[in-house]
């Protein structure tokens, strides 16, 4: 995968030489790119900001500086033979990026991350790039504000760049983990030594009993993201649970409705959550 990023900060991104995502790039499997925006400016002081038409607070970035920048990254959309960009724009006022974001990214030849700053870009770059056929997805990382797109730019690619072959060395590592497929979010998971500060890991674990460990690993996963965040309990598939799953899920006052998971008003108090009963707490 190609992926070009365009900032007046490129310091910023120098966390993209290191661990996972920067063996990727020097095995090859990512080629990332990193452009200073003022390299596309054509005045003395490299400005690449004005003042917002309208008037209020803070500057906007220039579209024509934009626009050269993107014409010589994107390519001509396809139309000079290299695959089209899609290009990404990190900004507060964007869709919230999740794993699925980051799943449909990951299927792309080639990324162009547009990386804004002070109060963002003129609009206009979007509906441009939009109009000349060019998939553009405008993403934020979350409810807060940044300063800018550089740390969420930072944020996406390694989300990203860790689902592609090859790039985390055991892909079975990517199957059970947090906002996955199964829509929960991960087990507590421990290692040596078996106690610590008092602290015993659950004897299931030491047990051998794989399928007992499997059922335990899957009512904790249930029970912490009942706790944690109910809105992914009311987003699974009450038909991908089984019969165990829906009495875990009773007992932490869930109940199927009409094919949905409704939390009853008057339900018992969420469970004690992790650590119960001489085992671990978090
Ligand atoms: Cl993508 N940009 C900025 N400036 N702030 C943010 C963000 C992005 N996502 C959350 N906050």
């Amino acid at each position: 995968m190609r992926v070009d990023v365009v900032t007046i900060f490129p310091d910023y991104l120098a966390a993209l030489d290191l661990s996972l995502v920067g063996k990727a790039r020097r095995a090859g499997l990512l080629d990332l790119r990193v452009h200073d925006l003022r390299d596309w400016t054509s005045d003395r002081h490299r400005t690449v900001d004005d003042t917002p038409f309208g008037g209020g607070a803070g500057m906007v970035m220039r579209p024509d500086v934009w626009g050269r920048a993107l014409d010589d990254v994107m390519g001509a959309g396809g139309g000079d033979g290299g695959p089209a960009a899609h290009l990404v724009v990190p900004t507060p006022s964007g869709e919230v990026f999740t794993q699925r974001h980051a799943e449909a990214l990951a299927a792309e030849e080639h990324l162009v991350v547009a990386c804004g700053r002070y109060e963002g870009i003129d609009a206009r770059v979007v509906e441009h790039y939009r109009a000349t056929g060019h998939r553009v997805s405008e993403l934020s990382i979350g409810d807060y504000v940044l300063n800018g797109g550089e740390v969420a730019a930072l944020v996406m690619i390694e989300a990203v760049g860790r689902l592609l072959p090859g790039v985390v060395g055991n892909p079975e590592s990517l199957v059970e983990e947090s906002h996955g497929a199964a829509g929960l979010l991960e087990y507590p998971v421990y290692t040596k030594p078996p106690a610590w500060e008092g602290l015993d890991v659950p004897d299931v674990l030491l047990s051998g009993h794989h399928a007992r460990i499997e059922r335990w690993r899957r009512d904790r996963a249930l029970a912490r993201t009942a706790q944690r965040r109910p809105d992914m309990v009311a987003a699974l598939d009450p038909g991908a649970l089984d019969r165990h799953d829906v009495d875990v899920l009773a007992g932490l006052g869930w109940v199927v409705d009409g094919g949905r998971l409704r939390r009853l008003e008057d339900g018992p108090e969420q469970g004690p959550g992790e650590g119960t009963s001489g085992t671990v707490a978090e």
